[in-house]
């Protein structure tokens, strides 16, 4: 799905701002009707944010189930005869949409853009009521999955089996734009490199009628490089500057629309960076040259806003990630917001895109979150539904990302159930799928502590090991030599099972900022960087691993639990973003030689 740009042909206009807000905790906003009026006892909302956090209550804080936005848009006048689309970037975790009376699109899933073509609902120059609720509900059926519980006192609470908060609302930027009626509806590039010469082969897809497409690349000082016509083919540059991880160069793809030689019906432009990307034996490589990845797991995660995309943290974020040295991270645990993959295309981060699969593990539910015990995978459970909507997010995942240099790994799911014939079957049908989508990226699943390789039951399936680990923490806390001896001999035992490149995604432990100890404990800072040094140490003993992200970038906001002294702390910067030791421990490992 293509990102809506301004070009010669099209026009954008976010809708970001206050809108009018209320939540719903009888549920009956949906059968009375409220989008038809002016919400009633209405409070304002900023878009984007969370609403969790922003007012100030339990009442919205721990919300389950309905809030309704509503806004007044008016259509500028100038949009006449143009083709006028509404665009959510996000609705977390799902939402209907209405144009005044009509409603336009419904989408489930937190992290991925809709949009519904609303030409017919709107007149140019006249003002239009836009009404999204948004659910925050999980259940089995959904990715992630959830359940509702029914209290004692009668109120209802979500049980989640991921370990952040489950912020809730309208994310990301919600637009308008214009199209022309003959469009440009989807580009997918896949670029190659022979020797200096780059190739760009791309697909257009067209919408409203039929048009000539005629493609132009131009290089990033806007010198048209190659040429070619038809609706898919190749580009070839003779002499191409490769995206290379820390240098992002990206060319510009100008796609335009045309019907017997006239002037462009519709143009996009869209960037595109020349790169390659694939795995030889125990090596990850991009452009062929062997890829570490140094780096961290990221949450979407800030004071007040809560999950909203936000360009502040986002260039401060990136500033830390530069700080630190860092060339990679995850988009722990679903899509990130389209601006922070674009930023990474330009500055030459590397990113692993994962999707919203986090939680589908009994084991995990059970002992971390308190969930009532049950089987993974069952008829009641994760079941052929709940495959289904992890397909529709893969797919959407990588409909969205598709064409992002930035992104060289697919991650399919966050510690699932990995060691019985259920998982298996379960995930054998997923894997062909993600292929289908991007027969050109690896894949992989970020596999849980405990699923070693004598045990798990799916890694063949995958082209990379990604292993979160706690040795020191969860297992061995306080006892770093214990540690290090179980660390090595897994890795010893990945190797020998299999001859992949092995990226730890996960590592590292908790630790409240300011608790200093001359004999490190738990919770200190000193034991926080004994720990990250230990694995950085074992590491390095072995060719085959090929990649650390610690476990966490920032502290992050989670439910209530024992487990959790408000919110996780594993991260090497505070909420606030200021660093802990470890953060300096980093930065002299990975800038060193830099
Ligand atoms: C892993 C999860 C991650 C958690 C982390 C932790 O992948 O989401 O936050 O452990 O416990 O299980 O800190």
């Amino acid at each position: 799905m293509l990102r809506p740009r301004e070009t010669a042909t099209r026009e954008c206009k976010s809708l970001d701002g206050l809108w009018r807000f209320a939540l719903d905790p009888g549920g009956c906003g949906r059968e009375d009707g409220w989008w038809r009026q002016p919400l009633a006892h209405a409070r304002e909302i900023p878009v984007p944010a969370s609403y969790n956090d922003l007012f100030a209550t339990a009442e919205a804080r721990e919300h389950v189930g309905d809030v309704w936005y509503q806004i007044d848009a008016r259509i500028p006048r100038r949009w006449h005869g143009e083709r006028i689309v509404l665009r959510f970037d996000a609705a977390t975790h799902s939402a209907v949409i209405w144009v005044g009376d009509t409603q336009v699109i419904e989408h489930e899933g937190g992290y991925t853009p809709f949009e519904a073509d609303i030409t017919n609902l709107v007149e140019a120059g006249a003002e239009v009521r836009i009404t999204a609720v948004v659910s925050n509900v999980l259940t089995w059926h959904t990715i992630p999955p959830g359940y509702l519980v029914q209290t004692p006192t009668g109120a209802r609470r979500q049980q989640v089996f991921h370990d952040f908060f489950n912020y809730a609302g309208l994310h990301r930027t919600v637009w308008l734009y214009t199209t022309p009626r003959t469009y440009v509806a989807d580009v997918t590039v896949v670029t190659g490199l022979d020797g200096s010469s780059g190739r760009v082969r791309y697909e257009v897809e067209t919408g409203g009628g039929d048009v000539d497409v005629v493609v132009a690349l131009r290089d990033a000082g806007g010198d048209e490089v190659a040429r070619a016509t038809g609706a898919a083919g190749e580009l070839r540059v003779q002499v191409a500057k490769p995206w290379l991880p820390g240098e992002g160069y990206l060319y510009e793809l100008v796609v335009e629309l045309s019907s017997y030689g006239s002037a462009p019906v519709d143009t996009y432009t869209l960037p595109v960076g020349i790169r390659t990307v694939r795995v030889d034996g125990s090596h990850f490589l991009i452009n062929e040259e062997p890829f570490y990845f140094r780096g961290v797991g990221k949450h979407e995660d800030a004071a007040v806003r809560g999950k909203a995309h936000d360009n502040a943290f986002m260039v401060h974020d990136f500033a830390l990630l530069e700080w630190l040295g860092a060339n990679s991270f995850r988009t722990s645990h679903y899509p990130y917001a389209e601006e922070v993959l674009e930023y990474a295309d330009r500055h030459g981060i590397v990113v692993i895109a994962e999707a919203p699969a986090v939680g589908i593990n009994s084991g995990l539910a059970a002992g971390a979150f308190g969930a009532t015990p049950h089987t993974t995978f069952s008829e009641e459970t994760i079941n052929a539904s709940t495959r289904e909507a992890h397909r529709r997010a893969i797919g959407e995942l990588i409909a969205r990302d598709k064409n992002h240099p930035c992104v060289v790994l697919w991650s399919l799911a966050n510690e699932p159930e990995s060691t019985t014939a259920e998982s298996r079957a379960y995930f054998e049908p997923l894997v062909a799928e993600a292929r289908r989508f991007d027969p050109t990226r690896p894949i992989g699943f970020a596999n849980v502590m405990g699923s070693t390789p004598n045990l798990d039951m799916l890694t063949d399936l995958f082209d990379v090991v990604m292993l979160n680990r706690y040795y020191g923490w969860y297992v061995n806390p306080g006892d770093l030599a214990s540690a290090e001896l179980a660390l090595e001999a897994e890795i010893s035992a990945w190797i020998e099972a299999y001859d992949k490149p092995i990226v730890f995604t996960e590592y590292g432990a908790d630790t409240f900022p300011g608790v200093h100890d001359v004999v490190p404990e738990p919770w200190s800072e000193e034991y926080q960087a004994d720990l990250l040094a230990m694995y950085h140490r074992v590491f390095d003993r072995f060719d085959a691993v090929t990649g650390e992200h610690v476990w966490n970038f920032a502290d992050f906001a989670t439910g209530a639990g024992v487990m959790r002294v408000d919110g996780n702390k594993k991260g090497v910067f505070t909420r606030e973003r200021r660093p802990k030791a470890a953060a300096y421990l980093l930065r002299r490992r990975w800038r060193a030689g830099s």
